[in-house]
């Protein structure tokens, strides 16, 4: 696809603001950059408001690195605190109401390819476990049973961090917060499950302190929802406020609930090992010769 469209106009550039030449100069858009070239490239999200250290931070700005055409993806997100990190990309972000990000994306994911045809557009939505898990819960399931094709990823920082620490379904039961003094009397919610039961094509557990496991993932998770169905990932991105975690102890708290409780996993229905295999060249999921099915 051309990329004219995040050119200057003739005669403009030299009015365009540092920030956006830097952009057309410098950015990833129409290249292959990876997490590897971080700080060789000017990034699509680089300035934010969040807190020092905050993990979603992190995890958003690979994400965003992770986008297999950034110049052709729109975000969607929704309350909470991710939405103040990525609203400052340089790619177009939609926002409605508390917990209607799923409902938004679907629309704007069906008039996208009635209007652009074969030509990928990506619709990515990001939000919070409260988003996601809460209150946009129904509009998250629904999403995934009626199989719209793009990608979910909850930013699970279990608790409600935008807002002063309120339990979520996500919170760990027993974990006591500034809003929830007793402890949470509930498990923590297995989203993971119901979006294999909802029918998700790819559904993946990371932390963000393993960069080139999250580009990977989110890469594929874009992938697959192009054509294959919807998408789930969900990234354990550590509240340092809410939990009180020192902010150079942020990434030793996610190798710790890494290695505890937060499992790398990665679910891929055959229909999308297929479609990487066949249409993205992904050779792990190549079908194996007969002859080491048979030694196997
Ligand atoms: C309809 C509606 N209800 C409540 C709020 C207030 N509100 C803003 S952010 C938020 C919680 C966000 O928690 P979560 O989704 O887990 O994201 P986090 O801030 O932890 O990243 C709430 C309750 C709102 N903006 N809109
Ligand atoms: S309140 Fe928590 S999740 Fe929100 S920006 Fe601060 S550290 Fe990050």
């Amino acid at each position: 696809m051309s990329l004219d469209y995040v050119k200057f106009s003739p005669g403009f550039d030299s009015f365009m603001p540092k920030e956006y030449r830097d952009m057309v100069e410098h950015g990833p858009f129409g290249k292959k950059t990876t997490v590897s070239q971080m700080g060789s490239f000017k990034e699509i999200l680089e300035e934010h408001p969040m807190c020092a250290g905050c993990a979603m931070t992190l995890f958003i700005r690979l994400a965003i690195i992770a986008f297999p055409n950034p110049e052709d993806t729109i975000t969607v997100g929704t309350a909470g605190c991710g939405r103040l990190a990525i609203s400052q990309a340089a790619i177009p972000f939609v926002y409605g109401n508390y917990g209607d990000q799923n409902g938004v994306a679907s629309g704007l994911s069906r008039g996208l390819r009635i209007r652009f045809g074969d030509q990928p557009k990506d619709v990515v939505v990001m939000a919070g476990d409260g988003g996601t898990a809460d209150i946009g819960f129904q509009q998250v399931l629904h999403s995934w049973f009626r199989q719209e094709r793009f990608t979910t990823i909850m930013l699970d920082n279990e608790v409600y961090g935008n807002t002063g620490g309120q339990e979520s379904g996500m919170t760990t039961r027993g974990a006591v917060l500034k809003m929830a003094p007793l402890g949470k009397k509930f498990e923590k919610m297995d989203m993971v499950s119901m979006a294999k039961i909802a029918g998700c094509a790819y559904i993946a557990t990371v932390v963000p302190n393993n960069p080139r496991r999250v580009e990977s993932c989110i890469k594929k998770a874009v992938l697959i929802a192009r054509e294959v169905g919807p998408t789930y990932i969900q990234a354990y991105t550590s509240c340092n406020i809410e939990y009180a975690i020192p902010t150079d102890k942020v990434m030793e708290d996610a190798k710790t609930v890494e290695d505890d409780r937060y499992k790398f996993t990665e679910y891929v229905s055959d229909e999308a090992k297929a479609y990487l295999a066949e249409r993205y060249g992904y050779k792990e999921f190549l079908p194996k010769p007969a002859a080491a099915l048979t030694k196997a």
